[in-house]
């Protein structure tokens, strides 16, 4: 994989607010991190636990395991990533987030409504923030229909939302978005194991339900410009404030 971002992926990343790389991590990584999820499926999860998962992370006692933390570390997603964020905190651990097919029980499992994540988050105190810069998501499972829990975003949205922070929005308020964000539909990220996903923070995204045999499992990686907990809201207000690299190239 080449270590940088090209000229048309920066583009892109300025315009839509998200890339996504085809083929960029390595399948032998991808194999493994599959197969650990895998066993945590059919042996660990907690079916009454679902609505928790699906608010945190699914197989909680993975997300710091050397063989998932190398989705991020031994794929030469770090290194993109610094086409993006200069100095960022330490990735510590990954957020591991499945769409449990419908016949799976599914359609129990609660939809999330367009959100930026960290902002007014329904199960925290909403003057809390738990914000960060980028969000990197390492595809682990055939995403191939809109309906089978692809995650929807809003191109551009992330412009829209620091308009928003700027001049409407307070800290405490209880809307995650605003109506003409919130009653959009997004664009689905179809996309196949190993494709890699960077989207930043402020693009606003929901998901729905699977209505696939399979389960949807996308690997997360949150990180944070290494200022960004002294920056958080100015960083919610200005969406370069933390993309240093990128700052040259904005009209
Ligand atoms: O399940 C997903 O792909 C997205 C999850 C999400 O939006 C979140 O955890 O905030």
């Amino acid at each position: 994989m080449a270590a940088h971002l090209t000229a048309h992926e920066k583009d892109t990343f300025i315009r839509d607010g998200i890339i996504v790389r085809r083929n960029a991590i390595p399948p032998e990584l991808i194999v493994t991190a599959r197969q650990l999820i895998d066993r945590w499926l059919s042996r660990d999860m907690d079916l009454t636990r679902v609505d928790a998962y699906t608010q945190r992370t699914f197989a909680p006692d993975l997300g710091d395991h050397p063989d998932i933390l190398a989705l991020f570390d031994q794929s030469g997603v770090a290194d993109l990533v610094a086409s993006l964020i200069r100095r960022t905190a330490p990735v510590t651990t990954a957020q591991i987030q499945i769409r449990l097919p419908a016949v799976a029980g599914g359609t129990h499992q609660p939809v999330k409504a367009m959100h930026v994540d960290g902002v007014a988050c329904p199960h925290h105190n909403p003057a809390e923030l738990r914000t960060f810069t980028l969000l990197a998501g390492v595809v682990l499972s055939p995403i191939s229909a809109p309906d089978a829990g692809a995650l929807h975003y809003v191109p551009g949205g992330h412009l829209a939302m620091a308009e928003w922070f700027r001049s409407e929005w307070s800290l405490g308020m209880t809307e995650q978005v605003p109506p003409h964000i919130g009653t959009q539909h997004g664009e689905p990220v179809l996309a196949q194991p190993g494709d890699l996903l960077l989207m930043h923070h402020l693009v606003p995204h929901a998901v729905g339900h699977n209505a696939s045999s399979e389960p949807r499992v996308v690997a997360y990686f949150r990180i944070s410009h290494e200022r960004h907990h002294q920056q958080r809201l100015d960083a919610l207000r200005d969406p370069w404030r933390e993309y240093e690299p990128l700052q040259p190239l904005l009209a």
